[in-house]
């Protein structure tokens, strides 16, 4: 079902890298002012793999900025400060210093808004001898494979994600979870509504495929009592992220992630105390799921 479909194909190639999600995608250079033809197939090849990387890039933040934007208006993330030149751009840096990462918990980005990131754009400037990859998760497959009873209970389920004091953040604030842990610059999201409800079950406003919408932002569910939806919730979570729906990237410097946050969730693994991982990370805004 999840085939690449190379045939369709004229400009790129794409390599599939597990069974379940994610392809690598060969023949572009996205340096370069990508002619309209091209950026189509990309995001064809965005649709069919979920996630898609490309290897050995060279790009300026501006080469990564106006690769963003072919995608739609930029979205800044509302609890961390961007760069200080390029605001559309969150430096993701932990070192040696760093015993927390940002992103090490399953989620889905922005999830917490009212119209959640619709993609995420990461580039790998400093990565590790080893360790520091990244999984994905195919929120599809793991709708799909649920019975069709607890497909009815959730029809009309609307899951409540907060984005500040969630669970992977061991229920403590982004400033208080990072403190002395993480030196990446946290801000004050003002008067952003930054929790907000959307259907668990959702429908893919390019695709039309229905996806399990869960991830690490999701706290409750409307009109259910916490005792009654924690359960729940719990079980969705370690359905949703069973290995048979997971694909992992090993990072290089240079390499490029793009991938689509309405049908995924993603988790930065942890495991290099010793050494420092820099990447910067661009979000397109999304629509509201329905
Ligand atoms: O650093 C990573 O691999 C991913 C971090 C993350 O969750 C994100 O960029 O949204
Ligand atoms: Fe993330």
């Amino acid at each position: 079902m999840n085939a690449p479909r190379n045939s369709l194909y004229r400009h790129i190639e794409a390599h599939r890298i597990a069974g379940s999600l994610g392809a690598e995608i060969t023949g572009v250079d996205l340096s370069q002012d990508l002619p309209d033809e091209v950026t189509r197939e990309i995001n064809a090849a965005l649709l069919d793999n979920q996630v898609i990387f490309f290897r050995d890039q060279s790009l300026s933040p501006e080469n990564q900025l106006d690769f963003a934007r072919r995608w739609g208006t930029l979205h800044q993330h509302p609890f961390m400060k961007g760069m200080d030149a390029y605001p559309d751009i969150l430096e993701i840096r932990k070192t040696p210093a760093d015993k927390k990462n940002f992103g090490g918990s399953w989620h889905s980005d922005q999830m917490f808004m009212d119209k959640p990131a619709m993609g995420t754009i990461l580039y790998a400037k400093e990565v590790p001898s080893v360790g520091g990859d990244t999984m994905w998760t195919n929120l599809y497959l793991a709708y799909e494979a649920l019975s069709d009873g607890m497909k009815a209970m959730l029809a009309d389920l609307r899951g409540v994600s907060v984005g500040d004091h969630f669970k992977g953040h061991d229920g403590k604030s982004r400033k208080d979870f990072y403190a002395d842990k993480l030196s990446m610059q946290v801000r004050d999201p003002g008067d952003i509504q930054t929790t907000n409800a959307h259907p668990l079950v959702r429908t893919h406003p390019e695709t039309g495929r229905r996806a399990l919408y869960v991830g690490g932002h999701v706290q409750g569910i409307e009109g259910w009592h916490p005792d009654e939806s924690q359960p729940l919730l719990d079980f969705l979570m370690r359905h949703s992220v069973k290995p048979e729906f997971t694909c992992r990237f090993r990072w290089e410097t240079g390499s490029l992630a793009f991938w689509d946050n309405r049908c995924t969730q993603h988790y930065a693994i942890n495991d290099y105390p010793s050494e420092t991982r820099v990447m910067h990370r661009i979000t397109v805004s999304g629509d509201a799921p329905y």
